[in-house]
Order: C-alpha cells, then sequence, then structure tokens
C-alpha cells in the first residue's frame, strides 16, 4: 500500500467514523404524514324554534316569546272547537317576520289568519254537528273526508275569523319577538275556545301542513280533537340549532408560538376576523405563509367527495394532509356559520404532533373548544341578521372583544356534537 493509499483510506474511515458520531451526536427527529379530519357532526334540523299554543277559552290569551331572522316564517295552527277539522292559521308557508324593506312585523296581524280545513272529517254545521269535539263520542268520530287541507268551503256560515281569534305580534329588539294570541270569539255569533296547538319558526317552509295536499296525523289531530301530541312530536324532533361551518385554515408550527389567537387577547388582525365574521380564511392563510414559527400551512376548503369548494354541511368532512415532525404543534379554526363570530380550534397553542417521539392519531375532538373571536357583537344563534346566512358577514355590531371561548347567554350544541377531528399519521 503507498503512502498515497493509506492516507485516502484513513480520511475516508475517518469521514466514516465522524459521520457516524455525528448521527450519535443529534439522532434523526421522528417525522409522519398527517391527515386530519374535520366533519361536521351536527344533528339535521329543519326549523329553528317550535311550541305549544294553549287551551284558550273565550277572553283567555297566550304569550309566546321566540327568536327570528330574515327570511324566517311564523306558523301556527290551533283548532276551531265548535267544528269537525277546522283551525286557524296563516298560509301554508307562514308569516313573513320581517317585511321586504328588513323590517320586524309587528303589531296586528289577524287578517293574515284563515279558517282552514283539514280535509279529514266530513263537515257538519258549526257549533251543533254531533261529531264535533264538544260533542262527539270520542276523538277522530266522525266521518271520513279523505280530502285536502284547504280553506273552508262547505256552505255553512261562519262568524269573521276576526271576531274569533287575534293573533298580535311585538318586537322586543334583536330578533325577539312576542305573539299574543287571544280568543275573542266570546261576543261571536259562535263562540269556541281554541284547543291546544303548535307553533314553528321556520325558513322557506310549509312546516305544518301543505294547501292542496292531505293532511299529516299531526295536524288531523289537532284540528278535529285539539289533540297536539303527535305534532309536537315530530316538531320537536326536526327543531334546533344547526349549521355549516365554512373554509378553515390549518398551522403546522413551533411549541412557542401561538399562530392564529392568545385566549384572552384582541384579535391580532392578522386575518382571524374575516374567517371567524365571513368565513373567509385566505388572509389569516397569508399572513400565516412564512410567519416566525410556522413550518406549514394552508386552507381547508373543499368537503370530501366535492368537487369544488364550499361549506361543510352536516354529516360532510374537510381533509388535509402534511408532513410534520417531533416538536410540531398543530393550529386549525373554521367558523360557525350561524354565528356572527364564532369559530372551532384548539387551544392558543394548539395541539402536539407527538408524544413521547410518536406521532398522535385518533379522536382528538376534546382537544376542540368553540371560540369567539371578539370582532362581532353575538346575535342568536341561527336568527341575528348580521349573520353570514342573511347577509350579515363583516357587518355586524363591533365587539372591541377578546379572544376567548364563547360565553354569550345562548346556547350551542355541545362541541363533541356538533365537530369531530381525527388525526391519522403515516
Ligand atoms: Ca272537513
Ligand atoms: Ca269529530
Ligand atoms: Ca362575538
Amino acid at each position: 500500500m503507498t503512502t498515497l493509499k493509506k492516507t485516502v483510506l484513513f480520511s475516508m474511515l475517518l469521514l466514516a467514523f465522524a459521520s457516524c458520531k455525528d448521527d450519535e451526536v443529534t439522532p434523526q427527529k421522528a417525522m409522519a404524514t398527517f391527515t386530519v379530519n374535520v366533519e361536521n357532526v351536527l344533528a339535521p334540523a329543519s326549523y329553528l324554534a317550535s311550541g305549544t299554543t294553549n287551551f284558550l277559552a273565550p277572553g283567555e290569551s297566550q304569550t309566546i316569546t321566540f327568536n327570528a331572522g330574515k327570511g324566517q316564517f311564523l306558523s301556527f295552527a290551533t283548532m276551531y272547537v265548535q267544528s269537525n277539522d277546522l283551525f286557524f292559521g296563516f298560509d301554508d308557508s307562514g308569516l313573513q317576520l320581517y317585511d321586504d324593506m328588513g323590517a320586524a312585523v309587528t303589531g296586528d296581524v289577524t287578517a293574515q289568519v284563515k279558517l282552514w280545513d283539514a280535509g279529514t272529517e266530513v263537515n257538519e254545521e258549526p257549533g251543533v254537528g254531533p261529531n264535533q269535539a264538544p260533542r262527539q263520542a270520542g276523538p277522530n268520530t266522525g266521518m271520513t273526508e279523505n280530502g285536502v287541507v284547504q280553506l273552508v268551503n262547505d256552505g255553512f256560515t261562519y262568524p269573521a275569523v276576526a271576531s274569533l281569534i287575534k293573533l298580535t305580534l311585538a318586537h322586543d329588539g334583536g330578533t325577539m319577538f312576542t305573539l299574543t294570541l287571544d280568543n275573542i270569539s266570546g261576543s261571536s255569533s259562535i263562540p269556541s275556545p281554541l284547543a291546544p296547538g303548535n307553533w314553528v319558526v321556520a325558513g322557506m317552509d310549509t312546516p305544518l301542513f301543505t294547501e292542496g295536499q292531505a293532511a299529516s296525523a299531526g295536524l288531523e289531530g289537532i284540528a278535529e280533537d285539539g289533540d297536539n301530541s303527535k305534532m309536537t312530536t315530530r316538531l320537536t324532533d326536526a327543531t334546533g340549532f344547526v349549521s355549516p361551518f365554512a373554509p378553515g385554515v390549518y398551522a403546522v408550527h413551533s411549541m412557542d408560538v401561538n399562530p392564529i389567537f392568545t385566549n384572552g387577547a384582541g384579535d391580532k388582525g392578522q386575518g382571524l376576523e374575516s374567517l371567524a365574521e365571513g368565513g373567509d380564511p385566505s388572509a389569516l392563510n397569508t399572513s400565516l405563509t412564512g410567519a416566525m414559527g410556522i413550518s406549514t400551512n394552508g386552507v381547508f376548503n373543499t368537503p370530501v367527495g366535492a368537487s369544488a369548494p364550499g361549506p361543510l354541511m352536516p354529516g360532510n368532512s374537510y381533509s388535509f394532509t402534511f408532513d410534520a415532525e417531533d416538536g410540531d404543534y398543530l393550529s386549525i379554526a373554521t367558523m360557525l356559520v350561524h354565528t356572527n363570530d364564532l369559530f372551532y380550534a384548539f387551544g392558543e397553542n394548539g395541539i402536539a404532533l407527538f408524544q413521547n417521539g410518536s406521532p398522535v392519531t385518533g379522536d382528538v375532538t376534546g382537544n376542540v373548544q368553540l371560540w369567539d373571536a371578539g370582532t362581532e357583537v353575538n346575535e342568536y344563534p341561527g336568527a341575528g341578521n348580521n349573520q353570514p346566512a342573511r347577509g350579515g358577514g363583516t357587518t355586524g355590531t363591533d365587539e372591541n372583544g377578546n379572544v376567548m371561548p364563547v360565553n354569550d347567554g345562548f346556547t350551542y350544541p355541545p362541541v363533541n356534537q356538533a365537530i369531530k377531528v381525527t388525526i391519522t399519521a403515516m
């Protein structure tokens, strides 16, 4: 072996030893590819609010308070007891609660009330018929009509609706209304109680009946017997808060960074406001790109199986994938759309993506909270006229508050009944 060859060999050995030594001093960090799934698990609901109306003898009245926003309608049905199957109600689509200029409808709305025939029992002379509720042998007694719901038109003479019932609406501010239902039939030609019925606040819908179609079993019970039990069960099951989630943002970051917000501090002015009020994650995503301590970030905006970006409806998921190494944290934010400025996120530091050197995998929903961005004053969830569904977007009243877990006196579904976040690591 020549001296030159010996020197080369020695150098190679030295290099090999050095690189081996280097590995021992700084071991490779664990790395993994993570896929995060954000699912909207809110239960579907058709109606914002619903309830019952009382038995009201002549001279009695009832007040009902509810919240409703633009584009929402009030419906009710209560039996005219001195009949076989007649009931009072608005048109099948209900009473529009805001006029075309967006002003709340108030005052006496009795002119919108009609006397309907449920079409389920053949009509007899009002106030006399032996199969009418005050005189019938039992519930659902009388000749079956096999008809459809329509305005009463049976040849008998009825007192004017406005001499039997009176409905008055007051607007209590914001989205709150109070309905007063008066039985004023005492001085009419056929005084009658009003039987237990139902009311409901809905969007574009025909929640209690559809003119020209057969009555549901629930409406039949109301109209023939003043029995609102079936309708109450159906409405209750279909009433509640439901909302899409908006396109959101994620960031992979180091431990000492609060990339999206700091609990108890004001919005950083880096785009959270437009994400939380208008469901637009683009400004926040731009701010995060290249920011100190952020290794990866992006927008999630296309529901799994969809071909284009859009809101996340109940039962659907957003999904995104990224690489991260031991020591990295994950933060996310997605707006709860039918609110003013609420969003789902982990805590201010996000969640650790590795535990004891192993990538985190599984359901991490327990780390999610519903946060208030503190930038817009909250209105009734699902009804507020400054919420995006009613054209509000970023137009509400400035809140000048801090980012914090929502605590506004309104009721929201428990987090784990609204959102499910799972992580899969490979
Ligand atoms: Ca009838
Ligand atoms: Ca009957
Ligand atoms: Ca707020």
